[in-house]
């Protein structure tokens, strides 16, 4: 198992279009598992593969708030299936869009058709926080963010923010190369 680096905004990779997966090898169940170690310590209680810039349609979840009441979800090629007209608010946050939080509303009542582990094709009926958690993370498979339910002003100021965090960040990174590369000449 091994924890993987989760990309932020503004990283392009996230406005790609995930690919389904076409069998569930190995690789794929070697992904689940790393992705799931990473959402456990980022902490985060779901994460598409997109987040760990793997541009493939897959999903972990797990809204437990205990190691006691951990139930994982591993979904494969989800789709929602059917959704209800009643919507429901949640103050949303996500793991590539650090420090920000803000309502979105989304259907209240969703039925989301996917495929497990072992290949087969399963359906299962989320309400609340799990249908909430569910709907942000086929979102990410589309490119899509919470931030676009937002306003534009809104979503220009966090990704406005976000981008000066990187630069910072990458500049960072340069002197502390340059730095390591320093001492180990001296
Ligand atoms: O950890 C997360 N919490 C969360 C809270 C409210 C609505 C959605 C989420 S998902 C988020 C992790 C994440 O970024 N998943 O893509
Ligand atoms: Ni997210």
């Amino acid at each position: 198992m091994a924890i993987l680096p989760i990309i932020t905004v503004p990283d392009p990779r996230l406005r790609k279009i995930s690919e389904p997966v076409e069998r569930v090898d190995a690789e794929i169940l070697t992904l689940l598992d790393d992705m799931l170690e990473t959402m456990y310590d980022a902490p985060g209680i779901g994460l598409a593969a997109i987040q760990v810039a793997e541009p493939r349609r897959i999903v972990v979840v797990d809204i437990g708030k205990t190691d006691e009441t951990r139930a994982p979800l591993f979904l494969i090629n989800p789709e929602v299936i059917w959704a209800s007209e009643e919507l429901s608010t949640y103050n949303e946050g996500c793991l590539s869009v650090p420090d920000y939080y803000d309502d979105v509303k989304r259907p209240a009542r969703v039925r989301i058709r996917h495929l497990d582990r072992a290949g087969a094709v399963q359906e299962f009926d989320a309400e609340g926080l799990l249908a909430t958690v569910v709907q942000h993370e086929l979102e990410h498979l589309e490119g899509g963010l919470f931030i676009d339910h937002l306003s534009r002003l809104k979503r220009e100021r966090v990704v406005k923010r976000l981008t000066k965090v990187a630069r910072y960040d990458e500049i960072a990174a340069h002197n502390r190369a340059e730095r390591e590369s320093e001492e180990a000449g001296a």
